[in-house]
Order: structure tokens, then C-alpha cells, then sequence
């Protein structure tokens, strides 16, 4: 048994679900986790057993123009490390967490803290890029007593990019397959003729997602077959992919469903997950479509080739290629042995090789390796404890 605090964006996005579930999965095998955090994660729900939430408030002080919440982080990660014994401390995201948790060990060496720090892709390619975030995300990085990363892709692009020596273990995300099991509810408006298909597209629409490519294959699909679009989630281009449905005269068959708290009930009435972005270090929501059944149409970019095989659970075409992205959702839905294959191949892939029951084990075993605790005693759930 194992006593790991964790911290991580408690909103939606797929680092906080990944980190939400990873600490429920560890309680359910008997280890303590302690949520520390703004708010509750929001995955997190009816906190389970051998899990905790600690909040972190705000404090308003009038000398200092913005809030500190790195400092307050690190005080908080102290106070509850002595308050639940903690041994290590799993931060997901390098900026600002990793930072925050360094400061913490150093400042309680008593403890004996370790740092685990989980790269989910923005943190390098977006924040930790800024010139200003570099030198201090090199650190977090150098400093961590372990860091993973959440593809083969990232891990390189973060040694690359910030010029680092160390050894990285991928780790790469995970899904509950059970949870994709679930008898769909009537959450969605049911198709206006039964031969027409869904296409699905689930983000927070930050202009990475290339939104206005999902449209646009809607549109390349839609001269050869009634095809609709589900745009699932809400943010910054949310209005041009409805204006540039609206100029390909699409929009009637588009619906957006704003941000939804469970994906896996919505994902149920998709036929195919298109997922055209500019680059994904892992792409989680192409994961949990295929765990879904659904296979996916993605941009062959970042870590998505880690995900999707090209050709057996889904197609991969260059960024901004929406012609080959429709000419594969064509061949795809206009051959109902073929769609089955890749739906079959993408439920097979997605719960052999990304469960959370062999990728939780790769974390526990990070830990184990860096508490110096023989594997039999820091994996208590395979001793049946
Ligand atoms: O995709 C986003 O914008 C959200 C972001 C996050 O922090 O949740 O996603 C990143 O982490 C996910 C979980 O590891 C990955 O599946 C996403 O690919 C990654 N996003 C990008 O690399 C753009």
C-alpha cells in the first residue's frame, strides 16, 4: 500500500480525467489518495473510499496584485503530506504543479517526498513553450524524481524541445472499458432518417481541434450519403464551425451539444469519431471512442498514431486533408462488413492494450521503483489486499 497525493486541472480536459481516474483505480486496489486541488475534480463524483479531497482556497492578501496559487499549492501539499503521511506526490501537468511539488519536498525534507510528474502535451507544446515558462518547466522537468509522459511522441518532444537528458517513462492513458458498456439513454435527437449516419466530433474547440475540418468532412460526406454532425463539448470555435456550416449550407445537419459531463452515453449514437487536430500528444477522446466500438477519422499527427492504427481501428490522413478524412468516412460507412471490423479491432485495441488495469500497474510501478519497495508490497491489490 501506497499513500500518493495527486493534483491536477479538477475541469474537464482529458489530463484531469486521466488523473481523476488513475486515483480512483489506485484506492480501489487498496493504496490512499489525497485529491489536492482548487476544487474537486470533477470526474471525481461521491468521494470513494481511501480517497481524499483537500482544497486549496484562495486567500486575498492586498499587497500582492495576483494570487500565488503555486506557493499556496506547495503549503497545501505539505500541510496534508503530514496530515495523511503522504510518500509521493503525482502531479499531472509539468506548469505550475510540477514546480509547486518540488518546492514542497524541498521545503519539508522531513518528509521525504517524491515528485511524479505526468507531461500531458499543452504543458510543452503550449505553456512550457512560452520563453518566459521555459527555464523554469527545464527545471520542473530535470528535477522530478520521475517523469512520465503520456506517448512516445510527447516524451521525445519534451527531450527534444527542452534539450533533456534524463530517462522518461511512457505511460500512455487509459479507459475503464466497462464504462463504454452502458445501454445508450435518448440524451441525443434520433437520426431524421434511418439510414443516415452520425458523425461525432467531442473537445474543449480550442483552434488546435481544427473544428472547421470536422464540418468540412461533414460536408464531403454528405454529397454521397445523409450524414449528420454531433459537436459535443463548448469553446473559442464553437461559432466558426457553425459559420462554416452555414457557408457550406450544412448547418441543419449539425447539432452541438455544449459541454455534457459523461461522454461514453453521447458517444453511443456516433458512427465515427473525427478527431482532425493540429497536433495531440495523445488524443484521449480517440481512445474512448474506441472503446466505444467507434472508430475514429484523425489527423496523423503527435501521439494519435500511438492510438489509432491506421487502416484496422480507424484512418489517419494529414492535418487539413478533410478530402481524405471523407473519402475514408465514406469507405468506412458505405461497407457495413468493413465497419465492423474496425469497430470489432478498435473495442479489442482499446481494452488489451490501454485498460486501466495494465496502465494503472506501469504508474504503481514508477512509484514502487522510486519508494524502493519490492513490487509484491507496493502492489497490494495483487495479493489480494
Ligand atoms: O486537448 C486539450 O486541449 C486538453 C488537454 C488536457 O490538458 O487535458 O489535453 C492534453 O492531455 C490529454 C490527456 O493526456 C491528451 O489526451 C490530449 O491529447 C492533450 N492535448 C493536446 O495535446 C492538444
Amino acid at each position: 500500500m501506497m499513500r500518493i497525493g495527486i493534483t491536477c486541472y479538477p475541469t474537464h480536459g482529458g489530463s484531469g480525467v486521466v488523473a481523476t481516474e488513475l486515483g480512483k483505480h489506485l484506492a480501489s486496489w487498496g493504496h490512499e489518495v489525497a485529491f489536492i486541488s482548487y476544487s474537486a475534480p470533477l470526474r471525481l463524483g461521491i468521494i470513494p473510499e481511501r480517497v481524499s479531497f483537500h482544497e486549496v482556497e484562495a486567500v486575498e492578501y492586498p499587497l500582492l496584485k495576483n494570487y500565488p496559487y503555486t506557493l499556496a499549492l506547495a503549503s497545501k501539499m505539505i500541510a496534508v503530506a503530514r496530515m495523511k503521511g503522504l510518500q509521493l506526490l503525482h502531479v499531472h501537468y509539468a506548469i505550475p504543479f510540477a514546480p509547486a511539488a518540488l518546492m514542497a519536498k524541498v521545503a519539508a525534507p522531513e518528509l521525504d517526498l517524491k515528485v511524479v510528474t505526468t507531461l500531458h502535451g499543452t504543458d510543452i507544446t503550449l505553456v512550457g513553450n512560452d520563453p518566459t515558462f521555459r527555464p523554469i518547466t527545464k527545471w520542473a522537468i530535470e528535477q522530478s524524481d520521475a517523469v512520465t509522459a503520456v506517448s512516445r511522441f510527447l516524451r521525445d518532444q519534451a527531450r527534444d524541445e527542452f534539450d533533456i537528458e534524463r530517462d522518461m517513462d511512457v505511460v500512455h492513458n487509459f479507459v475503464d472499458p466497462e464504462r463504454h458498456d452502458r445501454p445508450c439513454p435518448s440524451c441525443i435527437a434520433p437520426r431524421s432518417s434511418p439510414d443516415e449516419v452520425t458523425l461525432m466530433h467531442i473537445s474543449n474547440f480550442r483552434p488546435v481541434k481544427r473544428v472547421e475540418d470536422v464540418v468540412r468532412v461533414l460536408a464531403h460526406v454528405r454529397k454521397r450519403m445523409p450524414a449528420r454532425l454531433i459537436l459535443v463539448g463548448d469553446g473559442p470555435t464553437a461559432c466558426t464551425a457553425l459559420q462554416v456550416a452555414l457557408s457550406l449550407g450544412v448547418a441543419d445537419s449539425v447539432q452541438f451539444t455544449g459541454v455534457v459531463e459523461e461522454i461514453e452515453p453521447i458517444l453511443q449514437q456516433a458512427d465515427l469519431l473525427l478527431l482532425p487536430s493540429e497536433t495531440e500528444s495523445f488524443g484521449l477522446v480517440a481512445l474512448e471512442a474506441m472503446a466505444s466500438g467507434i472508430p475514429v477519422i484523425a489527423s496523423k499527427v503527435g501521439g494519435l498514431p500511438e492510438v489509432v492504427t491506421h487502416g484496422e481501428t480507424g484512418f489517419l490522413a494529414p492535418v487539413g486533408d478533410y478530402e481524405a478524412m471523407g473519402d475514408h468516412a465514406i469507405d468506412l460507412l458505405s461497407d457495413q462488413e468493413l465497419y465492423h471490423r474496425f469497430s470489432h479491432a478498435a473495442r479489442e485495441r482499446a481494452g488489451a492494450q490501454f485498460s486501466y488495469d495494465k496502465i494503472v500497474r506501469e504508474y504503481e510501478r514508477v512509484y514502487a521503483r522510486l519508494l524502493e519497495m519490492p513490487e509484491r508490497e507496493a502492489l497490494s491489490h495483487l495479493e489480494g489486499g
